[in-house]
């Protein structure tokens, strides 16, 4: 009886998880990503439509240990060429690696930097750990000073020397990004959702931009795994994108899928194809908000 239920109700569906994480279409539901030299050449030349911005900022948000820090790393990597490790990851901590608020630049060589800076942020954590809905808000909004170590029981107060009182429009958040893992999305708690949701409906009411990523899709996927090309073959990692979609509104076009560098040593084009597609989409969306902030 105790071997028959553990078939039925254990194996056969861990079976059933194995074949479909394997299973893949014959074409990529979504095409793969244009000619990175294009992609490179458009965030070379790009600069802000809107006069008062030197700079876009982009802000990544989401649950411990997605790779939001990894992340803002493969994005560097892909623009210098090599494999970079500037925001400091963890694999083994369960609460947030990252404490402290900070911008990065992304360099251009010679010619100074790219228009666009990522902003990393202490990771969300269930009840009252992790990074404050509160000071999430305050960040959107260009209060909090790079440095500040975020307090997961208090928010940022206006008398802290690492409150802004007065940002400008670079200070300011263009465009938010939720950064999950894609074997998560079917377990993330509860609480980390209506996280999520509170963010997501401050950055809707200041009409902020949101995309999606789904991180480390070489551990969902093992189709993914073997070749970043099979990305948007995966039926299981399509299943993902359309359940993060339903669970948080995320339309199905602003979700991307990406494999970071996490234990590389050499970058590769079709691991920089996904970065880079959706690096582009994110440039666009908050261009649009500033484009269009003073109409
Ligand atoms: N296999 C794989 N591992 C990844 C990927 N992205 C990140 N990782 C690993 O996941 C772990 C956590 O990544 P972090 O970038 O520190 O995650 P984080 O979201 O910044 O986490 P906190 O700062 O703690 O909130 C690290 O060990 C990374 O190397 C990925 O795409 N694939
Ligand atoms: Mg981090």
């Amino acid at each position: 009886m105790f071997i028959f239920y553990l078939c039925v109700h254990i194996m056969l569906p861990l079976c059933e998880r194995v074949i479909f994480s394997l299973a893949t279409f014959s074409k990529p539901w979504r095409p793969f990503p244009e000619n990175n030299e294009d992609i490179l050449e458009f965030l070379n030349s790009y600069k802000p439509q809107n006069q008062e911005a030197n700079h876009l900022r982009i802000l990544f948000l989401g649950p411990v240990g997605a790779g939001k820090s990894t992340l803002i790393n493969s994005i560097d990597s892909v623009l210098q060429h090599r494999v970079i490790v500037r925001g400091l990851t963890d694999a083994i901590s369960g609460k947030s690696f990252t404490r402290k608020y900070k911008t990065y630049k992304f360099s251009k060589g010679s010619q100074g930097h790219y228009s666009f800076v990522c902003n990393d942020i202490m990771g969300m954590e269930q009840k009252d750990g992790g990074v404050h809905v509160e000071d999430i808000k305050l960040a959107l909004r260009g209060h909090v000073k790079d440095d500040y170590e975020f307090k997961p029981q208090q928010q940022l107060t206006k008398s802290d020397e690492r409150y802004r009182s007065c940002p400008s429009l670079n200070d300011r958040v263009h465009v938010l990004v939720t950064v999950v893992p894609a074997g998560s999305v079917s377990i993330l708690s509860e609480e980390v959702v209506k996280k999520l949701r509170k963010v997501r409906l401050a950055a809707r009411e200041m009409d902020i931009p949101q995309l999606a990523i789904l991180t480390k899709v070489d551990e969902a996927c093992p189709k993914a795994k073997q070749d970043p090309k099979n990305i948007y073959k995966s039926k299981y990692l399509k299943e993902q994108v359309e359940k993060f979609s339903q669970l948080l509104g995320f339309s199905v076009n602003c979700i991307f899928l990406v494999k970071n560098y996490s234990s590389e040593i050499s970058i590769d084009d079709d691991t920089d194809a996904h970065i880079l597609c959706a690096l582009k989409q994110m440039i666009l969306h908050g261009n649009d908000f500033l484009t269009h902030l003073n109409d």
